[in-house]
């Protein structure tokens, strides 16, 4: 069977400031992960850090006509708050034409640009003044926000807050997998609510003064109860509650479910509000949703009941469950379920309004690509079949009426990643770390195909 998607779909890939552009040194202002790298640096495969990476920065002119070539009406980008102005406010005016060029040179090759504003990389010396732990670094962010609407909302119409809030969260203040690592949930639940008053004051500010489309970017994992036993039913209601409608309630509805602030309110884990807070959070609803979708969560009753002297978790309410017979890409861990992406679809549409929404990210990531190479190319069939999988299922979703506008893939060319480096390659482009060369992959020509007719075969 062919499947046609609608004439205007965004057919394109995501990738971050971090990840791609490299030149870190002297021409920014460190980030945590430039920091920590520094630190620590066991924590990452191979030594690989965010200075060595893919060169976005000085290649930016070759990967967009890449792009072009290869079907991409639409990209997403993140802007670096870090490279974008320094420690005392002032703008960096070599970023400045860095950004508007990428920009000129997207929209040049007809690639609307998906501009995103914060992915991960939290300047350090804001870090060290409370992150967002802090409302003065929050609205240092809405003052980022202002100019950088300001320099590029002539050109860019398509906005977005955040990318993965919930994952510095995670991460940061929970389960130490990124900078600063602690665990602390009170402090993470106040990061979580700060960062929702950010993207709020930001989508205030935008629709007062432009008429473009912001939204924010989340990674929705559908959590999947063992059985229907009511304990495993509640087990997998309560993950649900901190990992997905923690940000798409009050992002969509304008408010936070009721059961998640009982839950918080009963073990004394309430962050602290101003009143002035409620207007801002129930207005200022976003116009376009972005959705990561990697892998679901397969939750199950808790087994042992919490030490009470243990750091609070949300995992102090379900257990993970490991589905027998489950998909697995194995070098990531992760489970591949691509019917996900569908219920997370039909979730949308009859319960947040079937709010306008595209996959902002969605891939594959895979070690020693280099043992797939056949006459110079990367056969990577594994990444088509994930593509196609996904793509049939999203497919389904948009013929019962979902408002679902596009496809990025993570990501466009093969990059430096938060936890392992450049381990796990994602890309439509493989990049040789030596001479930073591109070499399009088998799934590259496949998409071109599908971008360029709108036809899944
Ligand atoms: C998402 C992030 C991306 C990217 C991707 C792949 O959570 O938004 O930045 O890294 O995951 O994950 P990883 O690189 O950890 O394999």
């Amino acid at each position: 069977t062919t499947r046609t998607f609608p004439k205007d779909f965004y057919w394109g890939s995501a990738a971050s400031a971090e990840q791609t552009e490299g030149n870190q040194h002297g021409t920014k202002v460190k980030t945590i992960w430039d920091h920590w790298y520094n630190l620590e640096p066991n924590r990452f495969f191979d030594e690989v850090g965010p200075s060595e990476t893919s060169d976005f920065y000085h290649r930016y002119k070759e990967d967009i006509k890449n792009m072009k070539d290869f079907g991409h009406n639409s990209f997403r980008l993140s802007l670096s708050w870090a490279r974008l102005l320094d420690e005392s406010g002032q703008l960096n005016r070599e970023a400045v034409t860095f950004y508007n060029d990428v920009i000129d040179t997207l929209i040049a090759h007809e690639i609307e640009p998906f501009v995103n504003l914060f992915h991960f990389d939290m300047p350090l010396y804001l870090q060290e003044q409370g992150g967002f732990e802090s409302r003065k670094v929050v609205d240092l962010y809405v003052d980022y926000a202002k100019i950088a609407f300001s320099l590029f909302s002539d050109r860019v119409k398509v906005w977005f807050t955040f990318n993965e809030p919930i994952v510095p969260v995670e991460g940061g203040y929970l389960y130490d997998f990124h900078y600063p690592n602690v665990v602390d949930a009170k402090r993470a639940f106040q990061v979580a609510y700060h960062t929702m008053i950010a993207h709020k004051k930001v989508c205030a500010h935008y629709h007062d003064h432009y008429d473009g489309k912001i939204g924010i970017i989340l990674n929705l994992t559908p959590s999947y109860p063992r059985s229907q036993h009511p304990s495993d039913l509640k087990a997998s209601h309560i993950c649900d509650l901190f990992f997905n409608r923690s940000f798409l309630d009050p992002v969509v509805k304008g408010e936070y479910p009721e059961d998640l602030i009982n839950l918080l309110k009963e073990y004394d884990h309430l962050p602290e509000t101003k009143p002035e807070d409620t207007l801002l959070l129930k207005n200022n609803p976003i116009d376009f949703l972005g959705v990561n979708y990697y892998q679901p969560r397969r939750v199950k009753a808790k087994t042992h009941t919490p030490h009470p002297d243990s750091p609070f978790l949300p995992d102090w309410f379900f257990d993970n469950y490991e589905m027998p017979g489950r998909k697995m890409n194995v070098y990531r861990g992760w489970e591949i379920y691509e019917k996900g992406i569908y219920d997370i679809m039909i979730n949308l549409r009859d319960n947040y309004n079937n709010i306008d929404c595209f996959i902002s990210e969605n891939g594959m990531g895979v070690q020693n690509e280099a043992r797939f190479i056949k006459d110079g190319r990367i056969e990577d069939d594994y990444r088509i079949d994930f593509i196609y999988g996904h793509l049939t299922w999203l497919h389904r979703a948009l013929i019962e009426g979902c408002n679902v506008k596009g496809y990025h893939l993570w990501t466009f060319m093969d990059n430096w990643s938060w936890a392992n480096a450049y381990k796990n390659r994602y890309g439509f482009f493989s990049v040789d770390l030596e001479t930073k060369h591109r070499t399009a992959k088998k799934s590259a020509f496949w998409f071109k195909q599908l971008a360029e007719t709108n036809e899944l075969v």
